[in-house]
């Protein structure tokens, strides 16, 4: 069910649940990152469902985020799902063709309280600067399920994608392990 919606009375516990700021659904801590680098992913969870908490949260890893490494969490289980990429890509002068496609956590999370979920991964070197990469990620909770899917960038959506904005590739070429 998309959140801020539905009823009245829910848009207005919704809205004055949270200052406006606090209150932007699930969204990347760092919204901007330069193709070709390494980029550290923080996914914040602001609320559960509709005042139900979180259980679960499932991020789908889009087309030329490669080699993802996520970070685990106390009292989380973590599983990957692997696949193949939509196209063969370099990576440090070797061709990769599938990597993580998806990321899931299990735990719990109350309603009341925020916690964040995160990942690295390399922006391809064949993304596009100017684009926005969208990250689209399901919230299941005690009682409903909230998807943050909508990829139209439009930020009024009730149920915005969170969004990565794509820069420039940095001078020196950027990345390093981790
Ligand atoms: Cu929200």
């Amino acid at each position: 069910m998309p959140h801020c919606k539905s009823i009245l009375l829910a848009s207005l516990l919704c809205m004055a649940g949270a200052a406006p700021l606090a209150h932007a659904h699930i969204t990347l801590q760092t919204p901007s990152a330069a193709v070709g680098s390494r980029y550290h992913a923080v996914l914040r969870v602001g609320h559960g469902c509709q005042g139900a908490d979180t259980t679960r949260i499932r991020v789908r890893i889009p087309d030329g985020v490669l080699a993802v490494k996520p970070q685990p969490k106390a009292g989380w289980d973590l599983a990957l799902k692997e696949g193949p990429y939509s196209q063969a890509e370099t990576l440090h002068g070797a061709t990769v063709d599938h990597g993580v496609r998806e990321i899931e956590w299990t735990g719990a999370l109350p309603d009341a309280y925020f916690d964040d979920f995160s990942f690295i991964a390399t922006l391809s070197s064949a993304l596009k600067p100017g684009d926005t990469l969208y990250f689209p990620v399901v919230q299941e909770c005690t009682q409903g399920v909230s998807r943050w899917i909508d990829t139209s960038g439009d930020k009024t959506a009730d149920n915005p994608a969170p969004g990565l904005k794509l820069t420039a590739p940095q001078a020196h070429g950027g990345h390093h392990e981790h």
